[in-house]
């Protein structure tokens, strides 16, 4: 394990109990399976944990139990030394001693790692007071040897930092705010680089892993960008329809194609979700909660239509645009039909104020019509369809969700064990004129080519870049 430590840097996080250190390293690895409580005493073994981009590895980091009898450890390493010398081998002969545990089973299983060479995190919670206990533990972790930073955390709502801050300076190189709960990846970076400066040997595998970590970082952004612009192309080229009998009228089965083509809808939101989550290692996260009610809420219902999406003005701004877009695919001259003609799904509140004030989402179109043919060219009887999407409002509202779940579930820090927490309005609305248009035009050119047959490639990649720009801003 030592020889590895030359190139591979190596973490050990230490504390009292209690105080986050769990909450730390899950942050700092991307895992949201450590198991972290709020009852003293969670972690009971040291466990080390692989950090590795592209399956490299980029750094390890070890979970240890907290200290339990730091006094009576201290007195007894004070016990067998004469001088600063003969620390760092009292601290090896104590780990030696005991290592069947007992009474210092928690100490032992903490300073064992910190033998191997590894780099010291000492994580407080400053919303407590410091107590002597803690003085003893920052001794015990000065005889070591190793370099050492210590970070500052912050279970509860309580500030006592400025206690702690001056006697962490007398021993650590280092001393850091670290919210394990909010940490995002910048933060993460920091601190990767602090340690650069207290370990020399380290400087060039942390610049290393840094330089991959930042890439990793681009390329998350890239692929949720992707995976956001594919669900946008297939939302809105979505079409649901059901073949006629003889004789059957499209009322017969309008409930249930509407009923269908939502269904679709949510459906492709759900994969989209699942799939960011994913590209940013939260592949267990939890969405069942009341604080993302909004997520949660039906896509079509309507307090989504009035927290997400655009403004009315601004709707109304790209509206004609949109109607030309369309207009250039679609025929609009359905004819033919009589209770279905121009029928526009999801028609509730607001319908009378035209499209832009209500919920339509599309146009449900006879079998007879050039658009259906176009879309389904293999079905050659009568039928009824429903698609693609003809309502900017709709794909702004179900661009902005996606938007804002992507946000959320990207500055998410892996500490947290509650459910998905995020903004409870949209991002769109707020964006820069230059931002906005540039979305705009991507679905509408996106748009245009499905009402022919296809979106052009070219017209995805805009898209995609669209929203990494969108994602690069915030
Ligand atoms: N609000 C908030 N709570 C935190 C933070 N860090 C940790 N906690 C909470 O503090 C409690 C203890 O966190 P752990 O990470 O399990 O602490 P630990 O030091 O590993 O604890 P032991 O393994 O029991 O020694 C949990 O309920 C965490 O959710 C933080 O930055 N903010
Ligand atoms: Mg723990």
């Amino acid at each position: 394990m030592t020889s590895d430590t030359a190139s591979t840097p190596l973490f050990v996080v230490v504390g009292n109990v209690n105080q986050g250190k769990s909450s730390v390293v899950a942050a700092l690895s991307e895992n949201e399976a450590i198991p972290i409580d709020s009852y003293p005493g969670t972690t009971k073994h040291a466990g080390t944990y692989v950090f590795k981009s592209a399956d490299r590895e980029l750094f390890r980091i070890v979970d240890t139990p907290g200290f339990q009898r730091p006094r009576q450890l201290l007195a007894w390493l004070q016990a067998r030394t004469q001088s600063a010398a003969d620390r760092p081998g009292a601290v090896r002969e104590f780990v030696e001693t005991m290592a069947d545990g007992g009474e210092f089973h928690d100490e032992v299983e903490l300073l064992k790692p910190l033998l191997e060479g590894a780099g010291i995190l000492y994580v407080v919670d400053a919303s407590s007071h410091l107590e002597p206990s803690n003085e003893a533990e920052m001794e015990i972790l000065r005889w070591t040897g190793q370099p050492a930073m210590a970070l500052i955390n912050r279970v509860r709502d309580r500030d006592h930092a400025d206690e702690w801050r001056p006697t962490l300076r007398q021993f650590f190189h280092i001393v850091r705010e670290f919210d394990a709960h909010r940490a995002c990846f910048e933060d993460r970076v920091a601190l990767l680089r602090g340690f650069r400066e207290i370990r020399a040997e380290w400087s060039a595998a942390i610049d290393t892993a840094v330089a991959a970590m930042e890439s990793e970082w681009r390329a998350r952004r890239k692929r949720s960008a992707a995976v956001i612009a594919d669900l946008m192309c297939k939302a809105l080229a979505h079409v649901e329809h059901r073949a006629l009998a003889e004789g059957v009228d499209e009322s017969a089965v309008s409930v249930e194609l509407e009923d269908a083509y939502k269904a679709a809808q949510r459906k492709l939101e759900v994969a989209a979700r699942d799939e960011v989550e994913r590209v940013f290692r939260h592949p267990g996260l939890e969405r069942d909660d009341p604080s993302v009610e909004l997520l949660r809420e039906d896509l079509f219902s309507e307090t989504v239509w009035k927290a997400f999406g655009l403004t009315r003005t601004q709707l109304l701004k790209y509206g004609a645009g949109w109607g030309a877009a369309i207009g250039a695919g679609i025929d609009l001259a359905v004819g033919g039909l009589s209770f279905f003609t121009g029928t526009l799904i999801g028609a509730g509140i607001g319908a009378a104020a035209g499209w832009w004030g209500g919920q339509h989402v599309a146009r449900v179109w006879p079998s007879s019509s050039k658009l259906a043919r176009t879309l389904l060219p293999f079905e050659t009887g009568r039928f009824v369809a429903i698609g693609p999407v003809t309502s900017p409002r709709y794909a702004w509202v179900l661009l902005d969700r996606a938007l804002v779940h992507c946000l959320a579930v990207r500055d998410r820090s892996h500490a947290r064990r509650d459910a998905l927490e995020l903004a409870k309005t949209g991002v769109v609305a707020d964006l820069s004129k230059e931002r906005r248009d540039a979305l705009d035009r991507a679905m509408r050119d996106v748009l245009a080519g499905i009402a022919k047959g296809q979106a052009s490639e070219l017209d995805v990649a805009r898209l995609e870049t669209a929203i990494v720009n969108v994602l690069t801003d915030r």
